[in-house]
Order: structure tokens, then C-alpha cells, then sequence
């Protein structure tokens, strides 16, 4: 009789600590069919990162992925504004939103667009819809990665990473919290499925010293913390500079693609601001490989990246290795790839 109260002693303090364990997701919960993405992002530096929303807002709304929370480890409310006019835009007006604020005081931008937020219309209404009005109440954006995190299927997320890798040190540096009693680097190596990093110049004739690029320069110390604290056994996809290169969307091209509205925010950037500052499409390499396969672009075999202390990229080849990077392709592959952006220009109920 003892032994059975013992028993059912156990089984219902085992019940009891599944119930409590938030980051509890049982062997048998269901995988998502489709990619759950983060996009983490330095809004209102340069225009590739719209790009890169576009498509995933478009994927989205075909179904063909789903979109967790938005970051912008860019510094400033107006940067957090102008995400937020674009979820409302293509119609997420409820996807949520987070701000790094222990970041980066580098203020440099390539074309800073970030009045749009404020662009009225004849009437001095606001020309785009946002769901704020006040950014001090939106989360840090550790905090959103953290609850995001906790509450998705483990193994399901992709982290969409286009920017300053700032949020992400500061996630893989945080500790238990209310929405999750695992560290950073734990929640990261349980939740994540894979990441992308638009950083360094590395291609395969150039492997050893490269230049770390924008975005690692924009936070070295970041970047340090990201690449010796993120799990060996969670996937990272670099995209480097190079397979960007040889995609251009003309600021013409561009105007041209949106004639169907004026009332387009990436239209409305265009047509304000100098766009043409030979800039190229980076960021949407990551989300067209995430959705469209790795079949898209090309991958180097696995390895690992060591970033040395006079700030350069070396990409050392290791089956073992967590890390690869993407490789451009031919003139007809840089076409495909600009044609499958400028689709996402298309009317809004086209696609
Ligand atoms: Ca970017």
C-alpha cells in the first residue's frame, strides 16, 4: 500500500513539473509544416532589409511560412515606427515587435528613411498605419526572442538575422526569466532550427582573412559573443556580400515594379529619398533560401569561422562544423533571384 502511495507520489510530481515547466514541448508536439521565422533586423540603414520583409510578408500570406516577431537591433524608436508601418502594411498588424536599447550608438546609415514613419498625406494624416503610438512599450528585443522562443515547437525556429547581431549577444547572454527557465544559449539550442547572418566578405577563392563586413563592424563585440557562444549543433547559414552583388533592383526598377499605388511604403522611400547609393540585394538571400530550399543557392561544405583580434573572417572547413556560407551564382542565377524580389513588388492581392 505504501509502495503504490509512493507511486502515484511520483507520478504526480512528475505531472505537476511538466505543468510548470514553460519551455515544456513534449516529444509528440506536433512540427510546424512550414518555416517559423524571426526577423531581426537594422532597419532604416539601407533599403535591402524591406526587401527582405517584402518576400517573407508574402511568403506569409501564401502560407508558405510563418512569422513569430520582428527585431530591430538598430537603436531608436523611429527605426521600431517604420517595422511597424511595414507589419501593418502588408497586414500583420499584430505581429509583435521588439527594440534593442543596449546596442550599438554607431548612428551611421547608408539612406536613413526612417521620417516615413511620419510622411503624411494632403489632410497631414499619417500616410501608413501603425499599431504604436509609443515605442517605450514594446519589449527589448532579448526579451521577445526569449518568450518567442519558449512558447514554439523544439527545433522549429529560423532566425532571419539582416542586421547588427547585438540582440542576439544579449539573448545568448541571458538567464532564466518569466518566460523561460533556460539560458539563452539552452533556449537557443532547443528552440532554434537554424540561422541566418547577412556578414563577411567570404567566398570560396577567399577564405582565410577576410574582411567581417557591415554589419559584425557595426558591433564587434557582438559578433564575438555570437560566434563563441551559439550552439555547435544549431545550424548557421552565413550570407556573405558576394551572392548580393550581383543582384541590383534599380531605384527606377523599383518605381516602375510598384505602378499599381503610391501608396507603398517602399515606393514612397524610393521616390523621397536617394536610393541610388549602389547598394545591392543582400538581405533577401536569406529569406529566398529559407523558403525557396537550399537548392536555390549554392553552399560551401561545413566548417567553422574564427574571427580574429585584428577583426578578420577566416572560414575553416570541418565536416563537424555547424557553419556554412552561400555561394553566387552565374548571371542567370542573379536573375532568377532579382526576379523572384521583384515579384514581391506585385499588388498586394496578386500573388
Ligand atoms: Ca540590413
Amino acid at each position: 500500500m505504501k509502495r503504490a502511495k509512493n507511486l502515484i507520489f511520483i507520478v504526480l510530481t512528475a505531472l505537476a513539473l511538466v505543468a510548470c515547466n514553460k519551455d515544456n514541448t513534449t516529444p509528440d508536439q506536433q512540427q510546424p509544416t512550414v518555416p517559423q521565422i524571426i526577423i531581426d533586423t537594422d532597419i532604416c540603414s539601407s533599403t535591402d532589409d524591406l526587401f527582405a520583409m517584402q518576400l517573407l510578408y508574402r511568403y506569409a500570406s501564401q502560407g508558405r511560412c510563418n512569422l513569430l516577431g520582428v527585431i530591430v537591433d538598430r537603436m531608436g524608436d523611429t527605426n521600431a515606427a517604420v517595422a511597424d508601418l511595414m507589419n501593418n502594411y502588408y497586414g500583420f498588424p499584430t505581429l509583435p515587435i521588439a527594440l534593442e536599447r543596449n546596442g550599438t550608438n554607431e548612428r551611421f546609415s547608408y539612406i536613413n528613411y526612417s521620417p516615413i514613419a511620419e510622411a503624411t498625406d494632403d489632410n497631414g494624416n499619417l500616410l501608413f498605419a501603425r499599431t504604436y503610438s509609443d515605442y517605450s512599450s514594446i519589449p527589448d528585443g532579448y526579451i521577445l526572442y526569449r518568450r518567442l522562443l519558449a512558447n514554439a515547437a523544439d527545433g522549429s525556429v529560423t532566425i532571419i538575422l539582416t542586421g547588427i547581431p547585438s540582440t542576439i549577444a544579449n539573448l545568448l547572454t541571458s538567464s532564466a526569466d518569466q518566460y523561460s527557465s533556460l539560458s539563452g544559449v539552452e533556449l537557443v539550442r532547443r528552440k532554434v532550427k537554424r540561422l541566418y547572418f547577412m556578414a563577411t566578405k567570404l567566398e570560396p577563392s577567399s577564405e582565410q582573412n577576410v574582411s567581417p563586413g557591415y554589419n559584425i563592424m557595426m558591433h564587434p563585440n557582438a559578433a564575438k559573443t555570437l560566434l563563441q557562444m551559439w550552439p555547435d549543433d544549431v545550424d548557421v547559414i552565413i550570407s556573405p556580400s558576394a551572392p548580393g552583388n550581383m543582384v541590383e533592383y534599380k531605384p527606377e526598377l523599383v518605381i516602375n515594379d510598384i505602378d499599381w499605388t503610391d501608396i507603398h511604403p517602399l515606393k514612397q522611400i524610393y521616390m523621397q529619398f536617394d536610393c541610388n547609393t549602389g547598394q545591392r540585394m543582400w538581405d533577401p538571400m536569406l529569406p529566398l533560401q529559407e523558403i525557396e530550399g537550399d537548392d536555390l543557392i549554392g553552399l560551401s561544405p561545413r566548417g567553422h569561422i574564427v574571427f580574429n583580434d585584428e577583426n578578420k573572417i577566416s572560414f575553416i572547413t570541418d565536416p563537424d562544423g555547424n557553419y556554412r556560407y552561400q555561394i553566387s551564382g552565374d548571371e542567370a542565377w542573379a536573375d532568377r533571384m532579382l526576379n523572384l524580389i521583384r515579384a514581391s513588388s506585385s499588388p498586394l492581392h496578386s500573388l
